[in-house]
């Protein structure tokens, strides 16, 4: 079945005719990528800012880091690092996801301008799925095997591709008895979720199957280590390898890309859209 044409986020609808890049806005003190850089509620909000100058279709703010060996954040934590960016960022004019897999958070993020839920658990905590059933907000269902905390000790996997496809068709069906919309629904393989360097290549050259599910596929592979496995270099050296991993899942099939470096991976997908005989957005009649 082929992604639906839209995708219908609170009182955003989405175009899905180019791929459409989802900024990333950490307000934690330990993320892998930007480790605490943006952690005060004044720095996310301006790195938000920034973030849609640059042409983020999307905002996902979190406020509990996913890292291999990260540890949970309590609630009353994750809502104070997050709801005031919300509130300042929801009025920005691009829809804003969070990052959580908290029923409460959500709750209380929807309530302050989020448009979508993130969540790497899936909507499998319990109430979960009820808050988005209450709510107009989209979803992304995120696999992932195991917890943060242990993820990485030793992944395994028969067919990576069929159990992640298997999962994510479950998790769709699951939405769907719950009265969710698959026009708000997305899919994420969850790279580096319990998963080695290999069964993250093997995801990205099995993107394709994932597209089979019906809706639209959102990859998330900016400055990950499977990166650094492949380059030998640190997370602040990954930008090249980040543009490279983003464009070859937009080839795939991949409908959003989930990045920290927003101008960089517009330009390297404006060329992808332009290849492919697609119009990159605000370049119309560009000549040479
Ligand atoms: N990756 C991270 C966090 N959330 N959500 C989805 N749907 N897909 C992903 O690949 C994904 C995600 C990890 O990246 P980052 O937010 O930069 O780091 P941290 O979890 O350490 O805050």
């Amino acid at each position: 079945m082929q992604a639906l044409p839209v995708l219908r986020l609170g009182r955003f609808t989405l175009r899905l005719d180019r791929p459409l890049v989802m900024g990333v806005v950490n307000v934690t003190p330990d993320s892998f990528s930007d480790g605490g850089r943006f952690f005060g509620a004044g720095q996310a909000i301006a790195h938000a800012k920034a973030l849609v100058e640059e042409g983020a279709d999307i905002l996902d703010v979190g406020g509990e880091s996913t890292r291999p060996g990260s540890l949970p954040v309590d609630e009353t934590e994750e809502l104070r690092r997050v709801i005031p960016v919300l509130e300042a960022v929801a009025g920005l004019g691009v829809p804003v996801s969070i990052d959580t897999s908290k029923p409460a958070v959500m709750r209380a993020a929807l309530a302050s301008g989020a448009s979508m839920v993130n969540d790497v658990l899936a909507l499998r905590s319990p109430g979960a799925i009820d808050v988005l059933r209450a709510s107009d907000a989209g979803v992304c269902l995120m696999h992932m095997q195991g917890e943060p905390r242990t993820m990485q000790v030793a992944p395994r996997y028969d067919d990576v591709v069929g159990e992640v496809r298997a999962f994510l068709g479950a998790r769709i069906a699951a939405c769907a008895e719950a009265g969710i919309a698959r026009e708000r629904i997305v899919v994420d393989p969850g790279f580096g979720f319990g998963k080695t360097a290999e069964h993250n290549l093997a995801l990205l050259r099995g993107l394709p199957e994932l597209g089979t599910l019906g809706v639209p596929v959102l990859a998330g592979l900016s400055r990950k280590s499977t990166l650094g496995h492949i380059i030998g270099r640190p997370v602040g050296e990954r930008l090249a390898s980040s543009l490279a991993a983003a464009l070859l899942a937009a080839e795939r099939g991949a409908r959003i890309l989930r990045v920290h470096d927003v101008a960089a991976t517009r330009d390297a997908l404006a060329v992808l859209t332009a290849v492919q005989g697609m119009q990159p957005p605000g370049r119309e009649g560009a000549g040479s």
